[in-house]
């Protein structure tokens, strides 16, 4: 069964569940996920209903018809021109299926004026966000989306290998920057899957720093945070390396961090709550002195898009689950010094962890 398919009955499933007449789509992640088209947002009316009884509807702009037809597994397509008010296709929908008077999911990132042209129009409707279907469907990736996660983490350590031995003194962070976003496409990335942070020496202190000009100077830590987007899915690691030779202190701090961010990944399995990988992490640093220092929640989940849930907080009462995937990036901002962050993607499976990184995490001096 083609993969949209089987995804889009899992949330009608869980529509009716939460008792959500329909869900209503803009073009977003959360589109492609359901209907397996997606294109950027934009003021013209483009969206997905689909209703609890499993009708999966779109009304689109006729300039992306024949796209959406040859992209998206849908039961019904309503096109319209510039010179329509999309409103009355709305309208005539919700009376066919009686979209008064009930709770609608509603996609997060829909813009004002598309949402503006539904609420006019149905009656007295509980709107909802849509994330209550698909963050907690997305959180579990199918066999398939593993897959596709594992490939966007390879190819994301293979671009930083490749270009490893380019980084000395002398070259700027845009400079870093640019070699990685580049390999990564050569390696059959899309692109990057967010802004890559290169923070050398005093920048890496702050944990998203906009790369920019700065010159790496010898005995410069390097914080690398990076990912790419490979068959749509997104990767997002961190590597801290040095370029010549490693302080005593930074060696130190090192090795604490490393340490906390392997509790914490040995930390992962089925039943555990979210907060309690967050502590692992967290205890050790704090133990070892450092506590204050790491400013940041543990991780993120990762899928489609390189932030979504499951979030590892430390308060999150998240249940992992088989095939949760999230990042684990512990990090020691030292102001005026150095920073240190390591990332790793992680799965869980049926008994444990599979890391999605293999990148060495040994302290590398250049
Ligand atoms: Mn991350």
């Amino acid at each position: 069964m083609n993969i949209h398919v089987e995804i889009k009955e899992k949330a009608v499933e869980l529509m009716r569940a939460k008792g959500i007449k329909a869900m209503i789509l803009s073009p977003s992640s959360n589109m492609f996920y359901i209907t397996g088209f997606n294109t950027f947002p934009g003021e013209r009316l483009l969206i997905n209903v689909l209703t609890d009884s499993g009708q999966s509807i779109f009304i689109a702009p006729k300039l992306y018809e024949s796209e959406v037809r040859e992209k998206a597994e849908f039961d019904e397509l309503y096109s319209w021109n510039d010179n329509q008010d999309p409103g009355e296709i709305i309208k005539a929908l919700a009376e066919k299926h009686s979209l008064h008077s009930c709770t609608i999911a509603i996609e997060e990132t829909m813009w004002f004026t598309v949402f503006d042209k539904i609420f006019d129009t149905l009656e007295s409707v509980k709107y909802v966000h849509a994330s209550e279907i698909t963050g907690e469907l997305r959180q579990c990736k199918t066999s398939f989306e593993a897959d596709k996660m594992r490939r966007a983490s390879k190819i994301a350590d293979r671009a930083l290998s490749n270009i490893l031995n380019s980084i000395k003194p002398g070259i700027t962070e845009a400079e870093v920057r640019d070699m990685l976003e580049a390999e990564m496409r050569v390696l059959g990335a899309q692109g990057p899957s967010f802004p890559t942070i290169v923070g050398s020496g005093l920048n890496g202190a702050l944990p998203h720093h906009s790369t920019a000009d700065r010159v790496l100077k010898e005995g410069d830590a390097v914080v690398i945070d990076f990912g790419c987007i490979a068959d749509n899915y997104c990767s997002d690691t961190t590597r801290t390396i040095v370029v010549g030779e490693a302080s005593e202190k930074f060696k130190k701090v090192y090795e604490i961090l490393k340490t906390a961010q392997q509790l914490a990944i040995e930390s992962v399995r089925p039943g555990v709550r979210a907060k309690e990988v967050d502590y692992a992490a967290r205890k050790y640093i704090t133990d070892n002195g450092y506590g204050e220092y790491f400013i940041h929640r543990t991780g993120h989940g990762a899928g489609l898009e390189v932030h979504e849930m499951p979030y590892i907080t430390e308060d999150s009462q998240v249940i992992l689950k088989p095939r949760m995937v999230f990042s684990i990036e512990p990090g020691i901002y030292l102001e005026g010094e150095f920073g240190i962050r390591i990332e790793d993607l992680v799965m869980v499976t049926e008994d444990g962890v599979e890391v999605l990184n293999s990148f060495s995490k040994e302290l590398i001096e250049l």
